[in-house]
Formats: structure tokens, sequence, C-alpha cells
């Protein structure tokens, strides 16, 4: 640790005046964290001096939502700090955990599309891999959830108030960002030129997060564009006396990194969200295209040292840009930039959902990027005439990039990417076979598989120090490195002492976790009870309402037929997207339960429903260690992969869930024994599908179902109803979730019954957690390294 006791003190007595023994936690917090920041930057320029000495191959990372999570205790931890400071803190009279809640959770993003992009920062960094991201500085995060009266209600989320201290402004490389206005085509003995006119230009400030790594000496760098008013830009109306004019336009160009788009399905139709793409993706390509000019004097060699990674279609005008860039700002031609470009992009595609592919209506596009548009048309006209070449005209309407006025961005991407990847097995083969199978058909071999991994630095190793450590000294081995060793744990799948630990240790997380339940809600859990969890964002492919349903079942049967259970707290957090109604009506429904439940003093005995507000990577860390059941309950063959599945089992939950996503892998990885899975298949979902899915016949021919639907509509806690999810459940719902009713309630049985023979409970926990090793972000990243990538570890 060397100097950072005396670099806290040095901190105090120049920014504030005092001793440590004067100070206040608050700024105890500040001096930390912008001591880790500096240090890191150190950190930085060694490993960048290295990156530029040896030249290779580089990753830049784009990506609209990066859910990074507090930073202070990952860093700290990365660095090998955080024990030191801790006895130092300690002696001090201060707790470096009340100092680690003080930093804000950032919330630049939405769910697992933003998480996973952390991951993947961290688990390259902690491998060595040269990697930037980069994305907006959203001053407002997804919204802070409170639950009043059972409803969600949205507060924005001040971050940076107490967050900034993590960032370094770096105003020696502003960049200027333009929209509308014209482009001009003048023509000189040199050839045809470019000229834009009558744009609005906006200036993007870059603010730059640094990433550490575990056990490495590589510091990684997210840069986080800010937009401004450029001076120029104000002072026109300025000087013609329009002073509240411009204060104007400077609020509007402010807006776009105003906020987060608080919805993971859809923002199609808002200029704003087309402007906050274009502006980190054109700040973000001008840079990296200037870094390489002035590295190599040429772009010739851009597609071999260069790599750009879009996260989705959100980032993916920077497909465009580069072809804007390299043809009216170096003078190539079209079909040299068009060659430099298609080698350049890699595509992650996160869903098949059809609401959440991107799609852009031309009419509200082609004003905003004029010259982005014309790319755009020009890109698919030449892909138009190729299909008609190869005889793959009769395609075009699913393949077009442009079609009936509107741009499908998932298709410019296909079209101008090397490589295009699903995020589990399921959902790489439902691209590849349904949603884009012509594409499949004429590209063959750039569709391919990438299983998400997930962080277990952060997601095992910094959540859960007590599991931690008892692997570590049973194991000898260290899994935080290499997490494929952590399967050494197998040899001990009948030893009964050790099945006797890992309980103890999940009942220390169950009873922190309950402490926690009972000052957020005033609800006391009872630690015996099964913790059986659904946290992800709120949505009805997800179905919670299957989960809420089953439990309006038992209690039914608890209050009215004497059902005995073994006890179970049911916990769910989940952030819905504000304008989405059926999501809110469905918290609704769950926070009723919950309060029907507890007024019940029978029924609680049994069975206790939890809401925790305001979902985030900061309270999923409590949550997550003390789980027993991980509830994965898609309708099969909707969620692309999970990733909360990854981490419910790597700390010893087992899944409850359908054969969707990534449940699949790990249903192989376990085995049949060791998770319980239900439902209907994906194709079986199809066949439904198309087949007329009645809703009503299930609820006719299922007593049970007829029963707990009836029963539903009885519930009612003062001015609230649930008619409309009762009948949404027997008309309209598409997620089928009376089709899959039945199965569900008789694998929960299943669930209880077997809670119950604790011996055998706890071997499959333990076969859970020695199985997790490949879904650690680091195989998952090797394997993006090598298989799209191609790059290697700096030298
Ligand atoms: O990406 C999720 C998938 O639903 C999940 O199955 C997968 O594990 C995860 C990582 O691959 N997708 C999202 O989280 N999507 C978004 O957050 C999103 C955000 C803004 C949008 C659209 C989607 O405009």
């Amino acid at each position: 640790m060397d100097n950072f006791a005396t670099d806290i003190k040095k901190y105090l007595e120049k920014i504030f005046g005092n001793t440590i023994d004067e100070a206040s936690e608050r700024q105890i917090y500040q001096a930390l964290m912008v001591i880790t920041r500096d240090r890191l930057a150190e950190k930085r320029f060694e490993s960048n001096k290295k990156l530029k000495e040896s030249q290779q191959k580089r990753v830049y990372y784009m990506s609209m939502e990066f859910l990074v999570g507090k930073t202070l205790r990952n860093n700290l931890y990365n660095l090998g700090y955080e024990d030191e400071i801790k006895h130092f803190l300690a002696k001090h009279g201060f707790s470096l955990e009340r100092i680690y809640n003080i930093e804000p959770d950032p919330g630049l993003g939405n769910g697992g599309l933003g998480r996973l992009a952390s991951c993947y920062m961290d688990a390259l960094t902690s491998n060595d891999y040269p990697i930037m991201g980069f994305s907006i500085l959203y001053e407002f995060g997804i919204f802070k959830q409170v639950i009043s009266d059972g409803w969600q209600q949205e507060y924005p989320d001040n971050w940076l108030d107490l967050g900034r201290y993590g960032l370094l402004y770096r105003n020696d490389e502003e960049i200027e960002v333009k929209f509308y206005g014209n482009t001009k085509e003048e023509w000189s003995s040199e050839g045809l030129h470019i000229r834009y006119e009558d744009y609005t230009a906006i200036k993007a400030e870059p603010y730059d997060l640094f990433i550490s790594g575990y056990d490495s000496d590589t510091v990684n760098v997210l840069r986080l564009w800010k937009s401004k008013a450029t001076g120029g830009f104000n002072m026109k109306l300025f000087e013609k006396g329009e002073y509240s004019k411009s204060l104007e336009s400077e609020a509007i160009a402010e807006s776009i990194s105003k906020l987060l788009y608080p919805a993971d399905d859809n923002d199609n139709g808002k200029a704003l969200r087309i402007k906050q793409q274009y502006f980190f993706t054109s700040a973000s390509l001008q840079q990296i295209v200037k870094n390489h000019y002035d590295t190599y004097m040429t772009l010739d060699n851009f597609a071999e040292k260069v790599v750009i990674h879009i996260n989705d279609t959100h980032p993916s005008m920077c497909i465009p840009e580069l072809m804007r860039i390299l043809m009216d700002e170096y003078e190539y031609s079209w079909d040299k930039a068009w060659s430099i470009t298609t080698k350049t992009f890699a595509y992650t595609n996160h869903t098949i959902m059809a609401e959440a592919l991107e799609k852009w209506s031309v009419d509200l596009f082609q004003p905003i990027l004029p010259r982005i548009y014309t790319i755009i048309r020009e890109i698919n006209n030449r892909f138009c005439k190729w299909c008609n070449d190869i005889g793959a005209a009769g395609e075009l309407d699913e393949m077009s990039i442009i079609h009936n006025n509107v741009i499908r961005m998932a298709n410019l991407c296909i079209v101008s990417s090397y490589s295009v990847n699903g995020v589990s097995m399921l959902h790489t083969e439902i691209l590849k076979k349904d949603t884009f199978k012509s594409f499949n058909r004429i590209y063959p071999g750039k569709f391919i598989n990438v299983t998400n991994g997930i962080a277990h630095r952060r997601w095992l190793g910094q959540a859960n120090p007590e599991l931690t450590r008892y692997l570590n000294k049973l194991l000898g081995v260290d899994f935080i490195k290499d997490l494929s060793s952590i399967d050494k744990l197998l040899e001990y799948q009948d030893d009964k002492a050790v099945l006797e630990d890992l309980e103890n240790i999940k009942n220390i997380k169950k009873l922190q976790l309950a402490e926690y339940i009972k000052s957020s809600t005033a609800i006391k859990v009872d630690t015996n009870s099964i913790f059986d969890v659904q946290i992800k964002r709120l949505h009805e492919y997800k179905r919670q309402l299957l989960n809420a349903l089953h439990i309006i079942y038992l209690y039914r049967m608890i209050k009215f037929n004497g059902l005995k259970p073994y006890p179970r707290t049911f916990i769910f957090s989940a952030k819905a997207s504000s304008g989405y109604v059926m999501a809110k009506n469905i918290i609704k429904l769950i926070c009723s339960i919950s309060e029907i439940i507890e007024a019940d003093p029978i029924v609680r005995e049994y069975i206790k429903v939890v809401f925790l507000e305001d979902y985030r990577v900061s309270l999923a860390e409590k949550i997550i260690p003390a789980a027993n059941v991980s509830e994965q309950i898609s309708q099969a063959g909707k969620e692309a992969s999970g990733t909360g599945n990854m981490k419910l089992m790597l700390n010893g939950a087992v899944t409850l869930g359908t054969m969707d996503g990534a449940n699949v892998e790990i249903h192989n990885a376990v085995g049949q024994d060791n998770i319980f899975i239900f439902g209907l298949s994906s194709e079986e979902v199809e066949e439904l599908f198309k087949n007329d899915y009645r809703a009503i016949d299930y609820y006719n021919n299922n007593q049970d179902i007829k029963e707990t639907i009836d029963f539903m509509r009885t519930l009612d806690n003062g001015h609230t109803n649930f008619n409309y999810i009762a009948d949404y459940l027997v008309s309209t719902d598409p997620y089928m979730c009376l089709a899959d009713f039945e199965s569900y309630k008789n694998t929960q049985k299943i669930v209880e019954d077997t809670y119950q023979d604790k011996g055998k409970w706890n071997k499959m926990s333990l076969v859970n957690i020695a199985k997790s090793g490949i879904f650690s972000a680091d195989r998952a990243t090797k394997e993006y390294v090598e298989k799209i990538w191609k790059i290697e570890k700096i030298k």
C-alpha cells in the first residue's frame, strides 16, 4: 500500500484543512475516490505506454449502457489495498463498509445488456487485453424506484453529485459532433468533396473512468461523453441580443447526455434517442480514427489494428460514421472505405423480440442526420443490387436495410459487420434458423455463438466474501484468478462436513439479507424458510406473473384447503419501464399479495412475499448470495441468455427454470438432477402459438387454474382489484402463463420437497457452484478474443 495512508492524510489537509481525526465520512470518501482514481491513472500511463510501443490491435467496445456498479470496493479489491485501508481507517474510528455505502451506484444502464458490458470490461482488463469502452455520461442514470402504496414511482438519480470523483475530465480531447444542415458536393481537380452547411455543432467532452484488473498490470478506460453547447453556437444568438434564446440552445445541446432512456425494449420514434446514438458514436469514431492516424499516418491498415464491437444495434451509426470519416475527411473512395468498414465491425445481438429490434422512420432520421442517411441509403442500394446478382432478391423483404420507409438497424449491422453473434446457444440457433435465416443463408459462417459470462470476482469474490474465503481454504486453488478450477469442489459432493459448512454460509448470507429486508420493508422473514428469488427487469416475457399466480394459488390453498407447505419467502426486485402499464400493474399485484399475506396470521406462517425497491447492481450483490432458488421462468425462446441465472448459480442457488437462454447450458453443466426444469420447450411454444393458443381452455379445463384466477379477482386491498390482469391471463397473454402453470406448480412442489432433504439440497447447491466455471466472463471474453477479435494480451 506504500503511502496510500499518507496520501489520504495529505488530501484531507489540502482540500478540507482537516486532520484525519477531524474528518467526516463524506470527506474520507472523497479522498479515497480521488486517490484511487489517481493511482489508476498512473498505472494506466504505464500500461498505455506498453500498448503504444507494441502497436498491437485493439478493441473498442461501443455500448449505450455500462452498468458499472460501485467502483471503490472493486478498485481497492483489485489493487489489493482493501485490507490495509480497512485497518488504517479502523484505527481512526472509520468503517470502510460505511464509506463504501456513500458511493452512488452508477445506473448507466437498464439491465442485462449494460451489466454484461461492464463484466466484460472487468474481465478483459484482468486478463490484460487492450480494450476501451465508449458510452454517454448520463447526468441522470436509470431512475430511482420508490414503491408507494404498491405502485412504482420514478425519481431522478443524480449520481454525479457524489459519483463524479471517480471521473477524470480530459478537456484536451474534446470533439465536435454535427447535426442537421445540408451537404454540398463540390468537384475540384482532386475529385469530389463534401461540404457541410448550416449544421448545428455540439461539443463532446470526454470523462474517463478507469477500469482496474484483478492481479494485473493493465488499466483500461471507459470513456463517457458529455454534451455541451459549443461557444460559437450560442454566441451568434447572443450577439443578436437574443440572450435567452442563446441559453435555450445551450440547454438543447446539453439535453443530449441528460438522461438514460429507461426502456429496455423500444425507444423507436424519439428524436432525442437518435441524437444520443449519433452523438456518442460520432465522437468515439472521430477519436478512434484520429488516434490511429496519429500513430500510423495512414488509415489503410485501420482494420488490421482496430476492431469496433457494437453492443446491440444502439451504436450502429458507427458504421455509416466510419464511412463518412473515411470518405469525407480522408478522401477514400466508396469501395476502399467499404472494404475497411466491413473488416472493422463486429455486432452482438441481444434480443429476438420484434418490438426490441430497432427501427427508425426515414422521415424522422433524415433531417437530423442527412449525410449519415445518404450513406445508409447507398449501403442499402448496393446490398440490394448484390442480392439481385446472387439470386436472393426474393428475400429482400426480410433483408433490405430500408423497408417501407423504415431503417432496420439490425440489418445494417448484419450487412456491414464481419461477425454477428448471439449470446447463448439457443438464442444463436433461433437467430440463424428464424429471425435472420436469409442472412444466415447468404452469409454462411458470419453468425456465431458466444454464450454470456459474468464477472465472478464481483459476484462471488466481493459479494460473498464468506463463501470465497471458505472455498479458498478448502480447495487450495486460486479460483478467483481462474474460475474453471472451482470444479475441484465436486470432490466434496458427498462430504457431510463440507455440505454443512456451505449451508451455514448460506444461512449467514440469508441472515444479512433478512436484516436488510427488515430495514427496508419492515417485513420480518424467517431465515429457515426457502429464499426463492426472482430479480430482473419487469417484463411480461420474463413472467413474474407466473410466479405471482402460483403464490396466489398457494395462498388460497393454505387459507381454505388446509395446505401446510414448507415455509418460503418469495423475493422480488424489478424496475418497470416508466411507460409500461402492464409491468407496473404486475408490481402492484406483487406488492398487494405481500400486504394481504402479511395481514393474514395463518398464511404468513408459511409464505411471505417481499418486493425490494430500486433494483440495482449493489442490491443484487446483497440478494444473490442469500438465494436458495433462482427463478428463471421466461417463456422458452424469449430470454436471449440471462446472466442473473449464472450469478445465482455461482452462489449456490438452484435454478427453477424453463429451457430458455443460458438455462439450457446450465442444465447441460449441472445435469438433470441438479436443476428444476419445467414447461414448454421453445419449439412447443412456437407450435402452440401457430395453432392458436387459447388461454381460456386452460382456465376451463384446469381446476387449480380456474380457482386461482377466480380467487385473484376477489383480491382487493382497498381500492385496487386485479380483474385487468386476470382478463389478460385468460385471453391475450402472448407469453402463455397458463400453458405452463400446471408444470410450474408441480415443479414448485418438487422444489419444496427436495429442500426438506437437506443433504440432497446441499449437494445440488454444491454441484451448481462447482459447475459454474464456464459462466465466467473470463471464458466468454476469451471466446470473443479468439473467435472474433483476434487480439493479443498487452505485451
Ligand atoms: O441482454 C438482455 C437480454 O434480455 C438478456 O437475455 C441477456 O442476458 C442480456 C445480455 O446479453 N437485453 C437487454 O438487457 N436489453 C436492454 O437492456 C436494452 C436496452 C435498451 C434498448 C433495448 C434493450 O433500447
